[in-house]
């Protein structure tokens, strides 16, 4: 098993790595999936990775709560001191190892015990110095102690120093067998009891100990006390050991400490373990419960990539409907297309122009000089402009698709607001956004003049000549304007040149060129009646598809990137590889 799950784990902590290297530009991200993470990267990084350099060697730590006389049961199993004793509460502050020359080099290396920073115990006060680094573990060589045991001194469990809690767990998982170091007073202890029942959960080895134990009616009190921690913190029957309290210590180190029942006193009895089979026990426990955890872990990344994706999902859709509110209004293009094809059909045009009739013409007429009055800004009678000119129309245009895009920016705005993390502070961005300019993109890009598409033309094309064949009259009247516009400008503005002294000479003129085609464009509306909305259907869909893909691409991604950023993450690569690596976990545990 450990060859392949081995190489597994190697693989899934350097993806679990690059994923952490990834979402550091993301804290809300980091926050979600690593904020619970704790224990899991804790057997990997301090048991399951070291697992391969510690073959056969068991690791064995005393814990317990504060003063309970961990240090002085350290220096007991040494036969000498080692690690200072104190008699203030939370004295050893950095753990202290001692093995035998070989393995006190592999713990130097950091290949026995990873993520510490090993260093050799050169001043005997080190482990209740402050002044040393955080992460320090002292290694202490002990010839006297075989190869196949280690044996460590921690802080304690429980003290105010939180620091010390922190420790105490990453050696939890680190060590194999755990002595817990208990006392009358201390045994019920909540912190205590739950830091072993969790140790156990995870599969170590825990030998119990009663220190400053009453002997009398042999040890009753302590049996009593040793069966209610073991039952609280949810251990197996097993050999537990006592020091009693009247033991004298000052600094003798030389003594056992004896069994409760039984023949063999600890140091002893811990000889006698068999360190590959707890080992592989252990390893396996351990793989259990990480895989089990890592497993949740997954679940959490699914999720949140499930909900980020939802939340690229519904943006999407918002910025989609706020395109679909986008009604554009045909303007000069379609017209001259309109024009154009009318013009296309001149030969017969120009046969009919003797039949123009007066009314046409007077009706065309009076239609003109609307329109001219348009191009002017104001109607006859000085009302406010009523008509439009192609200028107009494209101000116009240019309006609506503001008030769309301000609108849909608000929305997202509103949006953000209410989402869960880590979405909302990965679409509320890091720095704000700037809208206006945002909005001023999505208003040139959507009202920008671009060529009519090659299938709306050839559309155009078909729609008008079937309507051409089916409609004699308006076809007629489509004509004789187009007669007009080509034809009489000119004539008309002399006409007007002549009873206006020259005024409204140029807006007549100007009807010939681009006017004309804006003038088309409403004529047809008319003439067209139900076929238009057919004719510019598709014309209108491009507008808005032109308008959609700008509100993506500006707005809504303005708001997504990072969001996008992040689900490229948590379906990236690493995850795959993590999902893979602990399927095989899960397979061998
Ligand atoms: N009388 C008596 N004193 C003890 C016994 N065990 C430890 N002590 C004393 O209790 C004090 C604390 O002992 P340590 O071995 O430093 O305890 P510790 O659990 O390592 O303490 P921290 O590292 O501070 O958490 C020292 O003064 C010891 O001499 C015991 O069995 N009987
Ligand atoms: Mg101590």
């Amino acid at each position: 098993m450990t060859t392949k799950i081995g190489q597994a784990i190697g693989e899934l902590a350097a993806a679990v790595e690059r994923l952490r290297e990834a979402t550091r530009g993301y804290p809300a991200l980091s926050e979600k999936l690593f904020g619970g993470a704790d224990t899991w990267i804790r057997l990997l990084q301090y048991k399951l990775l070291p697992h391969l350099g510690g073959e056969g060697c068991l690791v064995i730590a005393v814990a317990g709560g504060t003063n309970t006389g961990k240090s002085t049961v350290f220096n007991m199993l040494l036969g000498g001191n080692v690690s200072p004793v104190r008699p203030t509460a939370a004295a050893t502050c950095r753990p202290v190892v001692a093995a035998n020359a070989r393995r006190a080099s592999q713990c130097l290396d950091g290949l026995l015990l990873s993520g510490f920073r090993p260093l050799p115990l050169s001043d005997p006060d080190a482990p209740i110095s402050h002044d040393t680094p955080p992460d320090a573990l002292f290694v202490s060589q002990q010839d006297a102690l075989p190869d196949r045991l280690v044996l460590m001194d921690i802080p304690d469990v429980d003290s105010i120093d939180r620091d010390h809690w922190e420790l105490a767990e990453n050696i939890q998982a680190a060590g194999d067998v755990l002595v817990a170091v208990v006392t009358p007073e201390k045994y019920k202890d909540e912190r205590v009891v739950a830091f072993f029942q969790r140790a156990r959960a995870a599969g170590r080895r825990i030998l119990p100990l009663m220190n400053k134990a009453d002997p009398r009616q042999d040890y009753a009190a302590a049996r009593a006390q040793l069966e209610d921690f073991r039952r609280s913190a949810g251990l197996e029957r097993g050999p537990a050991f006592v020091m009693p309290h009247d033991f004298d210590l000052a600094g003798n180190f030389q003594r056992e400490i004896a069994p409760l029942d039984g023949e063999k006193h600890l140091r002893a009895y811990l000889d006698t373990l068999d360190a590959a089979s707890i080992k592989t026990e252990v390893y396996r426990d351990t793989i259990r419960h990480f895989s089990t955890q890592f497993g949740a872990f997954l679940d959490i990344l699914e999720d949140t990539s499930r909900q980020l994706r939802a939340v690229v999902a519904d943006f999407e859709a918002r910025a989609d409907q706020c395109a679909e509110q986008y009604d554009p209004e045909p303007g000069e293009d379609v017209g001259r297309l309109v024009h154009d094809f009318v013009q296309s059909k001149r030969g017969p045009l120009r046969r009919a122009i003797g039949y123009v009739n007066d009314k046409v013409g007077q009706g065309m007429f009076s239609v003109w000089r609307r329109a001219g009055a348009a191009l002017r800004g104001y109607t006859e009678n000085g009302e406010e402009r009523s008509a439009r000119t192609a200028d107009d129309l494209a101000e116009t245009q240019r309006r609506r698709v503001e008030t769309l895009a301000c609108t849909l920016a608000e929305n997202f705005v509103r949006t953000v607001q209410t989402l869960g993390e880590p979405a909302q502070s990965l679409a509320g961005g890091e720095e704000a956004l700037n809208i206006e300019a945002v909005v001023r993109e999505i208003v040139e890009e959507t009202t920008r003049n671009v060529e009519l598409s090659r299938t709306f033309r050839e559309h155009a094309r078909q729609t008008m000549e079937a309507w051409w064949n089916d409609h004699a009259v308006g076809r007629r009247v489509l004509m004789e304007l187009d007669w007009i516009l080509a034809a009489s400008p000119f004539a008309v503005a002399l006409t007007m040149g002549v009873l206006t002294g020259g005024f409204g000479v140029p807006e007549v003129a100007a009807m010939s060129g681009t006017f004309a085609s804006t003038f088309f464009a409403k004529i047809m509306e008319h003439q067209f009646a139900d076929h238009w909305i057919k004719f510019v259907q598709p014309w209108r869909d491009e507008q808005r598809a032109r308008f959609r893909c700008a509100l993506r691409a500006h707005l809504a991604d303005a708001f997504l990137a990072r969001i996008r950023a992040a689900i490229a993450v948590l379906e990236g690569e690493a995850v795959e590889t993590m999902r893979r690596c602990h399927e095989q976990c899960r397979k061998e545990s």
